[in-house]
């Protein structure tokens, strides 16, 4: 038994070095939008969104505000429902609108159409209907989701607004719900959507994250709904990078053959097809198991084998491994000892 084991992980050795460099990860740029309401059943409370990489300036003016934190606690002060819901500029302060950070004006970079679903910049109008500084070329931190297509319009205006952003997966719903909402005159501005007419409707954490291979439905957890949803939307025809799950480009059956793969290999559920997996079959080696039971035996057939195995190998090193432990926290020791060295060198200044 221990040798044929030992035989087995030399077999598994050489099969490694030919699929170890297969490890999707999309390359697309993703933002998640946290808000502090969730209003739709199931209850989302978050959007993840693709940034274009054919608006460049745009996207890396986006994410600095992003990584700067900047985006963190604005509110989504204008709604108008059809057209827009926009946010970007402007924290509450209990009394007031109070501007966030700007890091001056960015190139219009006007390309895409304004279709549903996408984000693009506000700007200043130009002069004279707008300040001196206004035009296309003025957008700063302010940016919108269009309900609806608004191309006939926002394509057509102070140079076209640019959209460097669309909405994922079955975010729009969310943003929908946020569309229904009275609007009210608060503080001097116009359209502000207020939940119940007394809550503002905050991004309450906006980050840069990546995708996890295969979590279609954005839930963060790997699992049979997500095959069931790629399943369903494959017929629809999709292009959006969290389907992708072989990161190719394309969305098509070759994702959802993975994917299910995948579901299959990942024996301990974490989303990632390792050494764990493997582990967990060779601790199993040999036995029975009743028909559809036991992780172990992926193939059903009631015993763990050769197929079992095959079924890790066939998608090893595939999908996001987990994060790692956090790192320890030092033991407050040191600062302890920085006190007393500076308190003894302080005593022996004094003398
Ligand atoms: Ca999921
Ligand atoms: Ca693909
Ligand atoms: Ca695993
Ligand atoms: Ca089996």
């Amino acid at each position: 038994m221990r040798s044929m084991r030992f035989r087995l992980l030399a077999v598994c050795s050489a099969v490694l070095v030919s699929v170890a460099g297969l490890n999707p990860a999309s390359a697309s740029t993703i933002v998640k939008m946290q808000f502090n309401v969730g209003l739709i059943t199931p209850p989302i409370d978050s959007v993840y969104i693709e940034l274009f990489d054919d608006t460049p300036l745009t996207r890396d003016n986006f994410l600095n505000y992003v990584n700067d934190g900047d985006y963190n606690g604005v509110v989504m002060h204008r709604s108008v429902p059809g057209f827009v819901l926009q946010g970007g500029g402007y924290t509450w302060s209990g009394s007031a609108f109070v501007d966030i950070p700007s890091d001056g004006p960015v190139l219009n970079e006007f390309g895409r159409s304004n279709v549903r679903g996408t984000l693009a910049m506000a700007k200043l109008a130009p002069p004279p209907e707008g300040p001196a500084h206004g035009g296309p070329d003025s957008a700063t931190n302010e940016f919108f989701f269009n309900y609806g297509d608004n191309s006939a319009n926002l394509d057509n205006q102070n140079g076209g607004f640019t959209v460097f952003a669309r909405v994922l997966g079955n975010g729009m719903a969310l943003i929908d719900a946020f569309g229904t909402l009275q609007t009210f005159n608060v503080a001097g501005f116009q359209n502000v959507p207020l939940l119940n007419g007394n809550q503002f409707i905050v991004m309450s954490d906006v980050s840069e994250t990546q995708l996890i291979v295969g979590d279609t439905d954005f839930s963060g957890v790997v699992e049979q709904a997500d095959a069931d949803l790629l399943a369903a939307t494959l017929t629809g025809g999709t292009d959006e990078p969290q389907y992708d799950v072989d990161a190719n480009g394309t969305v098509n059956q070759a994702d959802l053959d993975l994917l299910n793969a995948l579901l299959l290999g990942d024996i301990d559920g974490d989303g990632f097809v390792g050494i764990n997996d493997m582990n967990v079959v060779l601790a199993n080696w040999n036995q029975s198991t009743p028909p559809g039971d036991g992780d172990a035996d992926t193939s059903g057939d009631g015993f763990v084998g050769i197929d079992d195995l095959n079924a890790v190998l066939a998608v090893w090193n595939v999908g996001s491994p987990p994060p790692p432990p956090a790192a320890t926290v030092p033991e407050p020791a040191g600062i302890a000892l920085l006190g007393l060295g500076s308190s003894f060198l302080l005593s022996r200044n004094r003398r």
